[in-house]
């Protein structure tokens, strides 16, 4: 027997009202207990809510779900009530004081919507993201998964790889026999072979998920005093770091997150990269030169008509030059783009570049969402790899299961050992 779980679904009191949520075998038992005759399902009817002693403790509206046609799949009741601490508590005495009845764990009722087959591990995930999405790109890109095709893609490479199996395992049990398609075998390699360049395509697009969800990386790199923590501020609006004139000013990597045209961008403002021996400031340098080579965008600054960059610019992220404090000097055109926080000039310019870069790492389509889903989606493709690379057929198929069984992981629903039910029923060998 399961427990009866509640919890408060909405956001922190006061508010003008809370959702309270019950979810189990009991919740229609404890809402009664509270609110007496229970209104009919899916009709939002007012109710006094009262306490074991009788003592009114609310008025709330109260809906009804029936198993299963509700968010967990169990009977569920919402309580909207009126988002004050002091009601809910008692609320919350109430149903504490019910047998069977529990706080709900973190999660909880997200759970049981997997286990009751009303959501998957994928959709479970978009709709944690989706309820923690701060930028419009996230919010996108989480309903995408969520409500998306994503699991269903998943789904389908699962079934084509199963539907290969079965008729290679088909060619080896059955190769003797007449009325078994003869040599299939090489169409059915074909169209692996399409399958694995989609699996591909798809990881390729890997790191636009995690762009979108962790952010765009904007590192600022350049020689001391050439004006990084002046552009961090400038872009931030308010005095994240120390600017001063002395050279070796920022030791750490400081950050800010901004919203550009609904991508989350992160930039990190480090220190001027020089050969020092403060060993402070070789530890900044260092941390710089760590957060330069995970930056999906370099922005290297220098003063302009300054003489030129003493160290090399590792890793493969795009590297903009940008010539600094143009209130001193004139454009020139070494420089991708000249600005002054001084003046603000050439600051909107710079946010436009930095916005139609982000905007072209994500076409808006289906993308690898999580490492977890690129973990399992490069072992698939290991798997398929090896399938069309192999020689014994035993061992193909075998192949061919376990990259099925990969795809599966990632929704946690995939049963491959059911979709091949599903595929033989279509076709009968041996009649
Ligand atoms: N005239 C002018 N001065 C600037 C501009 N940007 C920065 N400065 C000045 O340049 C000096 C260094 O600026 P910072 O922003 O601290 O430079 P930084 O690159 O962070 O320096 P470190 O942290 O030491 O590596 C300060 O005195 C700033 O006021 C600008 O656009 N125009
Ligand atoms: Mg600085």
């Amino acid at each position: 027997m399961t427990d009866t779980i509640y919890a408060l679904s909405s956001g922190a009191l006061p508010a003008g009202v809370a959702v309270l949520r019950i979810s189990g075998p009991k919740a229609l038992d404890a809402a009664a207990a509270l609110v007496g005759p229970l209104p009919e399902q899916r009709k939002a009817v007012l109710r006094t809510v009262r306490d074991a002693q009788g003592q009114m403790i609310d008025q709330a509206l109260v809906l009804v779900f029936q198993a299963p046609a509700s968010f967990t799949g169990e009977d569920c009741v919402e309580l909207h009530l009126h988002g004050s601490r002091a009601v809910v508590a008692a609320v919350y005495r109430a149903l504490e004081a019910l047998p069977g009845l529990r706080l709900a764990e973190a999660g909880e009722f997200t759970r049981r919507a997997f286990e009751n087959g009303k959501r998957d591990l994928v959709e479970a995930e978009a709709l944690a993201d989706l309820v923690a999405s701060e930028t419009e790109m996230q919010r996108r890109l989480a309903v995408e998964q969520s409500f998306g095709g994503q699991s269903a893609l998943y789904m389908e490479w699962a079934q084509r790889l199963t539907k290969a199996r079965a008729l290679i395992e088909a060619e080896l049990d059955f190769a003797d026999e007449e009325d078994v398609p003869g040599s299939v075998s090489d169409q059915v390699w074909a169209e692996v072979g399409d399958l694995y360049l989609e699996v591909e395509q798809h990881l390729a697009e890997a790191k636009a998920g995690e762009i979108i969800r962790d952010g765009y990386k904007v590192a600022i790199v350049g020689p001391p005093n050439a004006g990084k923590s002046s552009l961090l501020n400038a872009l931030a609006k308010r005095d994240v770091a120390i600017v001063t004139d002395i050279a070796g000013t920022t030791r750490d990597v400081l950050h800010v997150d901004l919203d550009i045209d609904g991508y989350l961008v992160r930039f990190f403002d480090t220190a001027g990269i020089r050969e020092t021996d403060d060993v402070v400031e070789r530890e900044g340098v260092r941390r710089a030169k760590d957060t330069l080579e995970q930056a999906d965008l370099v922005l290297l600054l220098q003063e302009i008509d300054s003489d030129p960059q003493q160290f090399a610019v590792t890793g493969d992220a795009e590297v903009l030059k940008v010539g600094t404090k143009l209130d001193q000097h004139v454009h020139r055109t070494a420089y991708d783009l000249c600005i002054s926080t001084k003046t603000g000039d050439g600051l909107d310019k710079l946010r436009d570049l930095i916005a139609t870069k982000v905007k072209q790492t994500w076409s808006g389509g289906l993308v690898p969402g999580r490492q977890r889903h690129v973990h399992y989606l490069k072992e698939a493709s290991h798997f398929i790899q090896d399938a069309l690379n192999g020689t014994e057929l035993d061992v193909r198929a075998e192949n061919l299961r376990g990259a099925a069984t990969s795809l599966g992981r990632i929704t946690g629903r995939v049963d491959v050992e059911e979709l091949l039910g599903v595929i033989f029923s279509q076709f009968c060998i041996g009649k």
